[in-house]
This record gives structure tokens, sequence and C-alpha cells, in this order.
């Protein structure tokens, strides 16, 4: 009994790893923010879209993994410029992150300052096509990357549930 429940547990491990993701059509933004909220496809699809071209994508250690192309997408910077944070003075701004989180829990982080105040910022964008295809008719849905990374496939997060904001004690 007991061998067949490790058995049952060692299968349900593996099944998850390598599923395949459900598409997230939507994300929030929480954490030390005044407000919370809840960006749709609708909301993205009202921010200026800007052409990025073609990436390629590297495994997290820089081996070419493959080429994507035509990218569109909108700014992380643009959408987050409206969230407030709850900071008791700007120059605290300096102590938050924003840790962005695929729905399986895959983690990617954004300094503040490196989305607001240096130029990798203004190439972070949400993903709203690739390849020609939108992204609400993509499995990897709502998908984020920072096309000057050295190594693409790190930042280059898929399905994007969650971005939850924090503040370095
Ligand atoms: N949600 C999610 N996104 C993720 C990962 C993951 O495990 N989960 N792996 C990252 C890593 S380590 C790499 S190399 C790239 C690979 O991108 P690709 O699947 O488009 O080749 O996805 C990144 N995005
Ligand atoms: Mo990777």
């Amino acid at each position: 009994m007991k061998k067949l429940l490790i058995l049952f547990l060692l299968y349900g491990t593996f099944a998850y790893a390598q599923g395949p993701l459900k598409q997230t059509l939507s994300f929030s933004i929480t954490g030390q923010v005044k407000n919370g909220s809840v960006i749709t496809m609708d909301s993205l699809n009202s921010y200026p879209v800007k052409t990025i071209g073609d990436i390629k994508v590297t495994d997290h250690l820089g081996t070419f993994k493959h080429e994507d192309d035509q990218l569109k997408g909108v700014l992380l910077k643009d959408i987050l410029s409206h969230t407030v944070l709850a900071a008791s003075s700007p120059k605290l701004y300096s102590r938050f992150y924003f840790a962005c989180t695929g729905n399986d829990g895959y983690v990617v982080v954004y300094s503040w300052n490196e989305l607001f105040n240096t130029e990798v910022g203004n190439h972070v964008f949400i993903l709203m096509e690739k390849n020609g295809i939108k992204a609400a008719k993509m499995p990897e849905s709502i998908q984020m990357t920072s096309t000057t990374d050295f190594k693409t496939g790190r930042r280059y997060l898929h399905n994007l549930d969650k971005i939850v904001v924090g503040e370095v004690q």
C-alpha cells in the first residue's frame, strides 16, 4: 500500500512538471500596493502595442533553443505606471520589486529601478503576438520577455498569472 502511494505521488509530480500549462487570459497585481488590480486581455489591448522584432531564445545556460519572430507587445512599465506603490516616500521605491509569476510557480523578478530607471525597462514587454499568432491563441498565452537579457530564456515567462509587488525589509 505504501509503495502504491509513493508511485501515485511520483506520477502526480511528473504529470504536473511535464503537462501542458493552462492558459492565462488575465493576471493580478497585488502585494505592497495602494490598490490591487486585474489586467485582462482587453486592458492589455488598450496600451500602445510596439513592434519588437525577432528574438533568439536561449536556455537558462545560454544555449540557443529557438527563434521567435514578429514579436509585438506592450511595455510592462506602461501597465505598472498605474499601480501606486504603498511607500511613504519615493526614496523607498529603490527597495521595491515585482515578482512576476507563471501559473506553474515559475518566478521572474524585476526591481523598480530596473524597470523605471534603466534602459532594461524599455525592453520588458508583455507579448500580444508572436510568429503571427495572438497571445490568446497560444498555449503560453500571456507571456513576458526582457529582450536585451544575455540569456533570454530565463525571463521569457510563460502563462503569467500574477505580479506580486514586494518591498525588501
Ligand atoms: N511559466 C514558465 N515560464 C518559463 C519557464 C518555466 O518553467 N515556467 N522556464 C523558463 C526557461 S528556464 C526557459 S529556457 C524558457 C524556454 O522558453 P521556450 O519554452 O519558449 O523555449 O522559458 C522560461 N519561461
Ligand atoms: Mo531554461
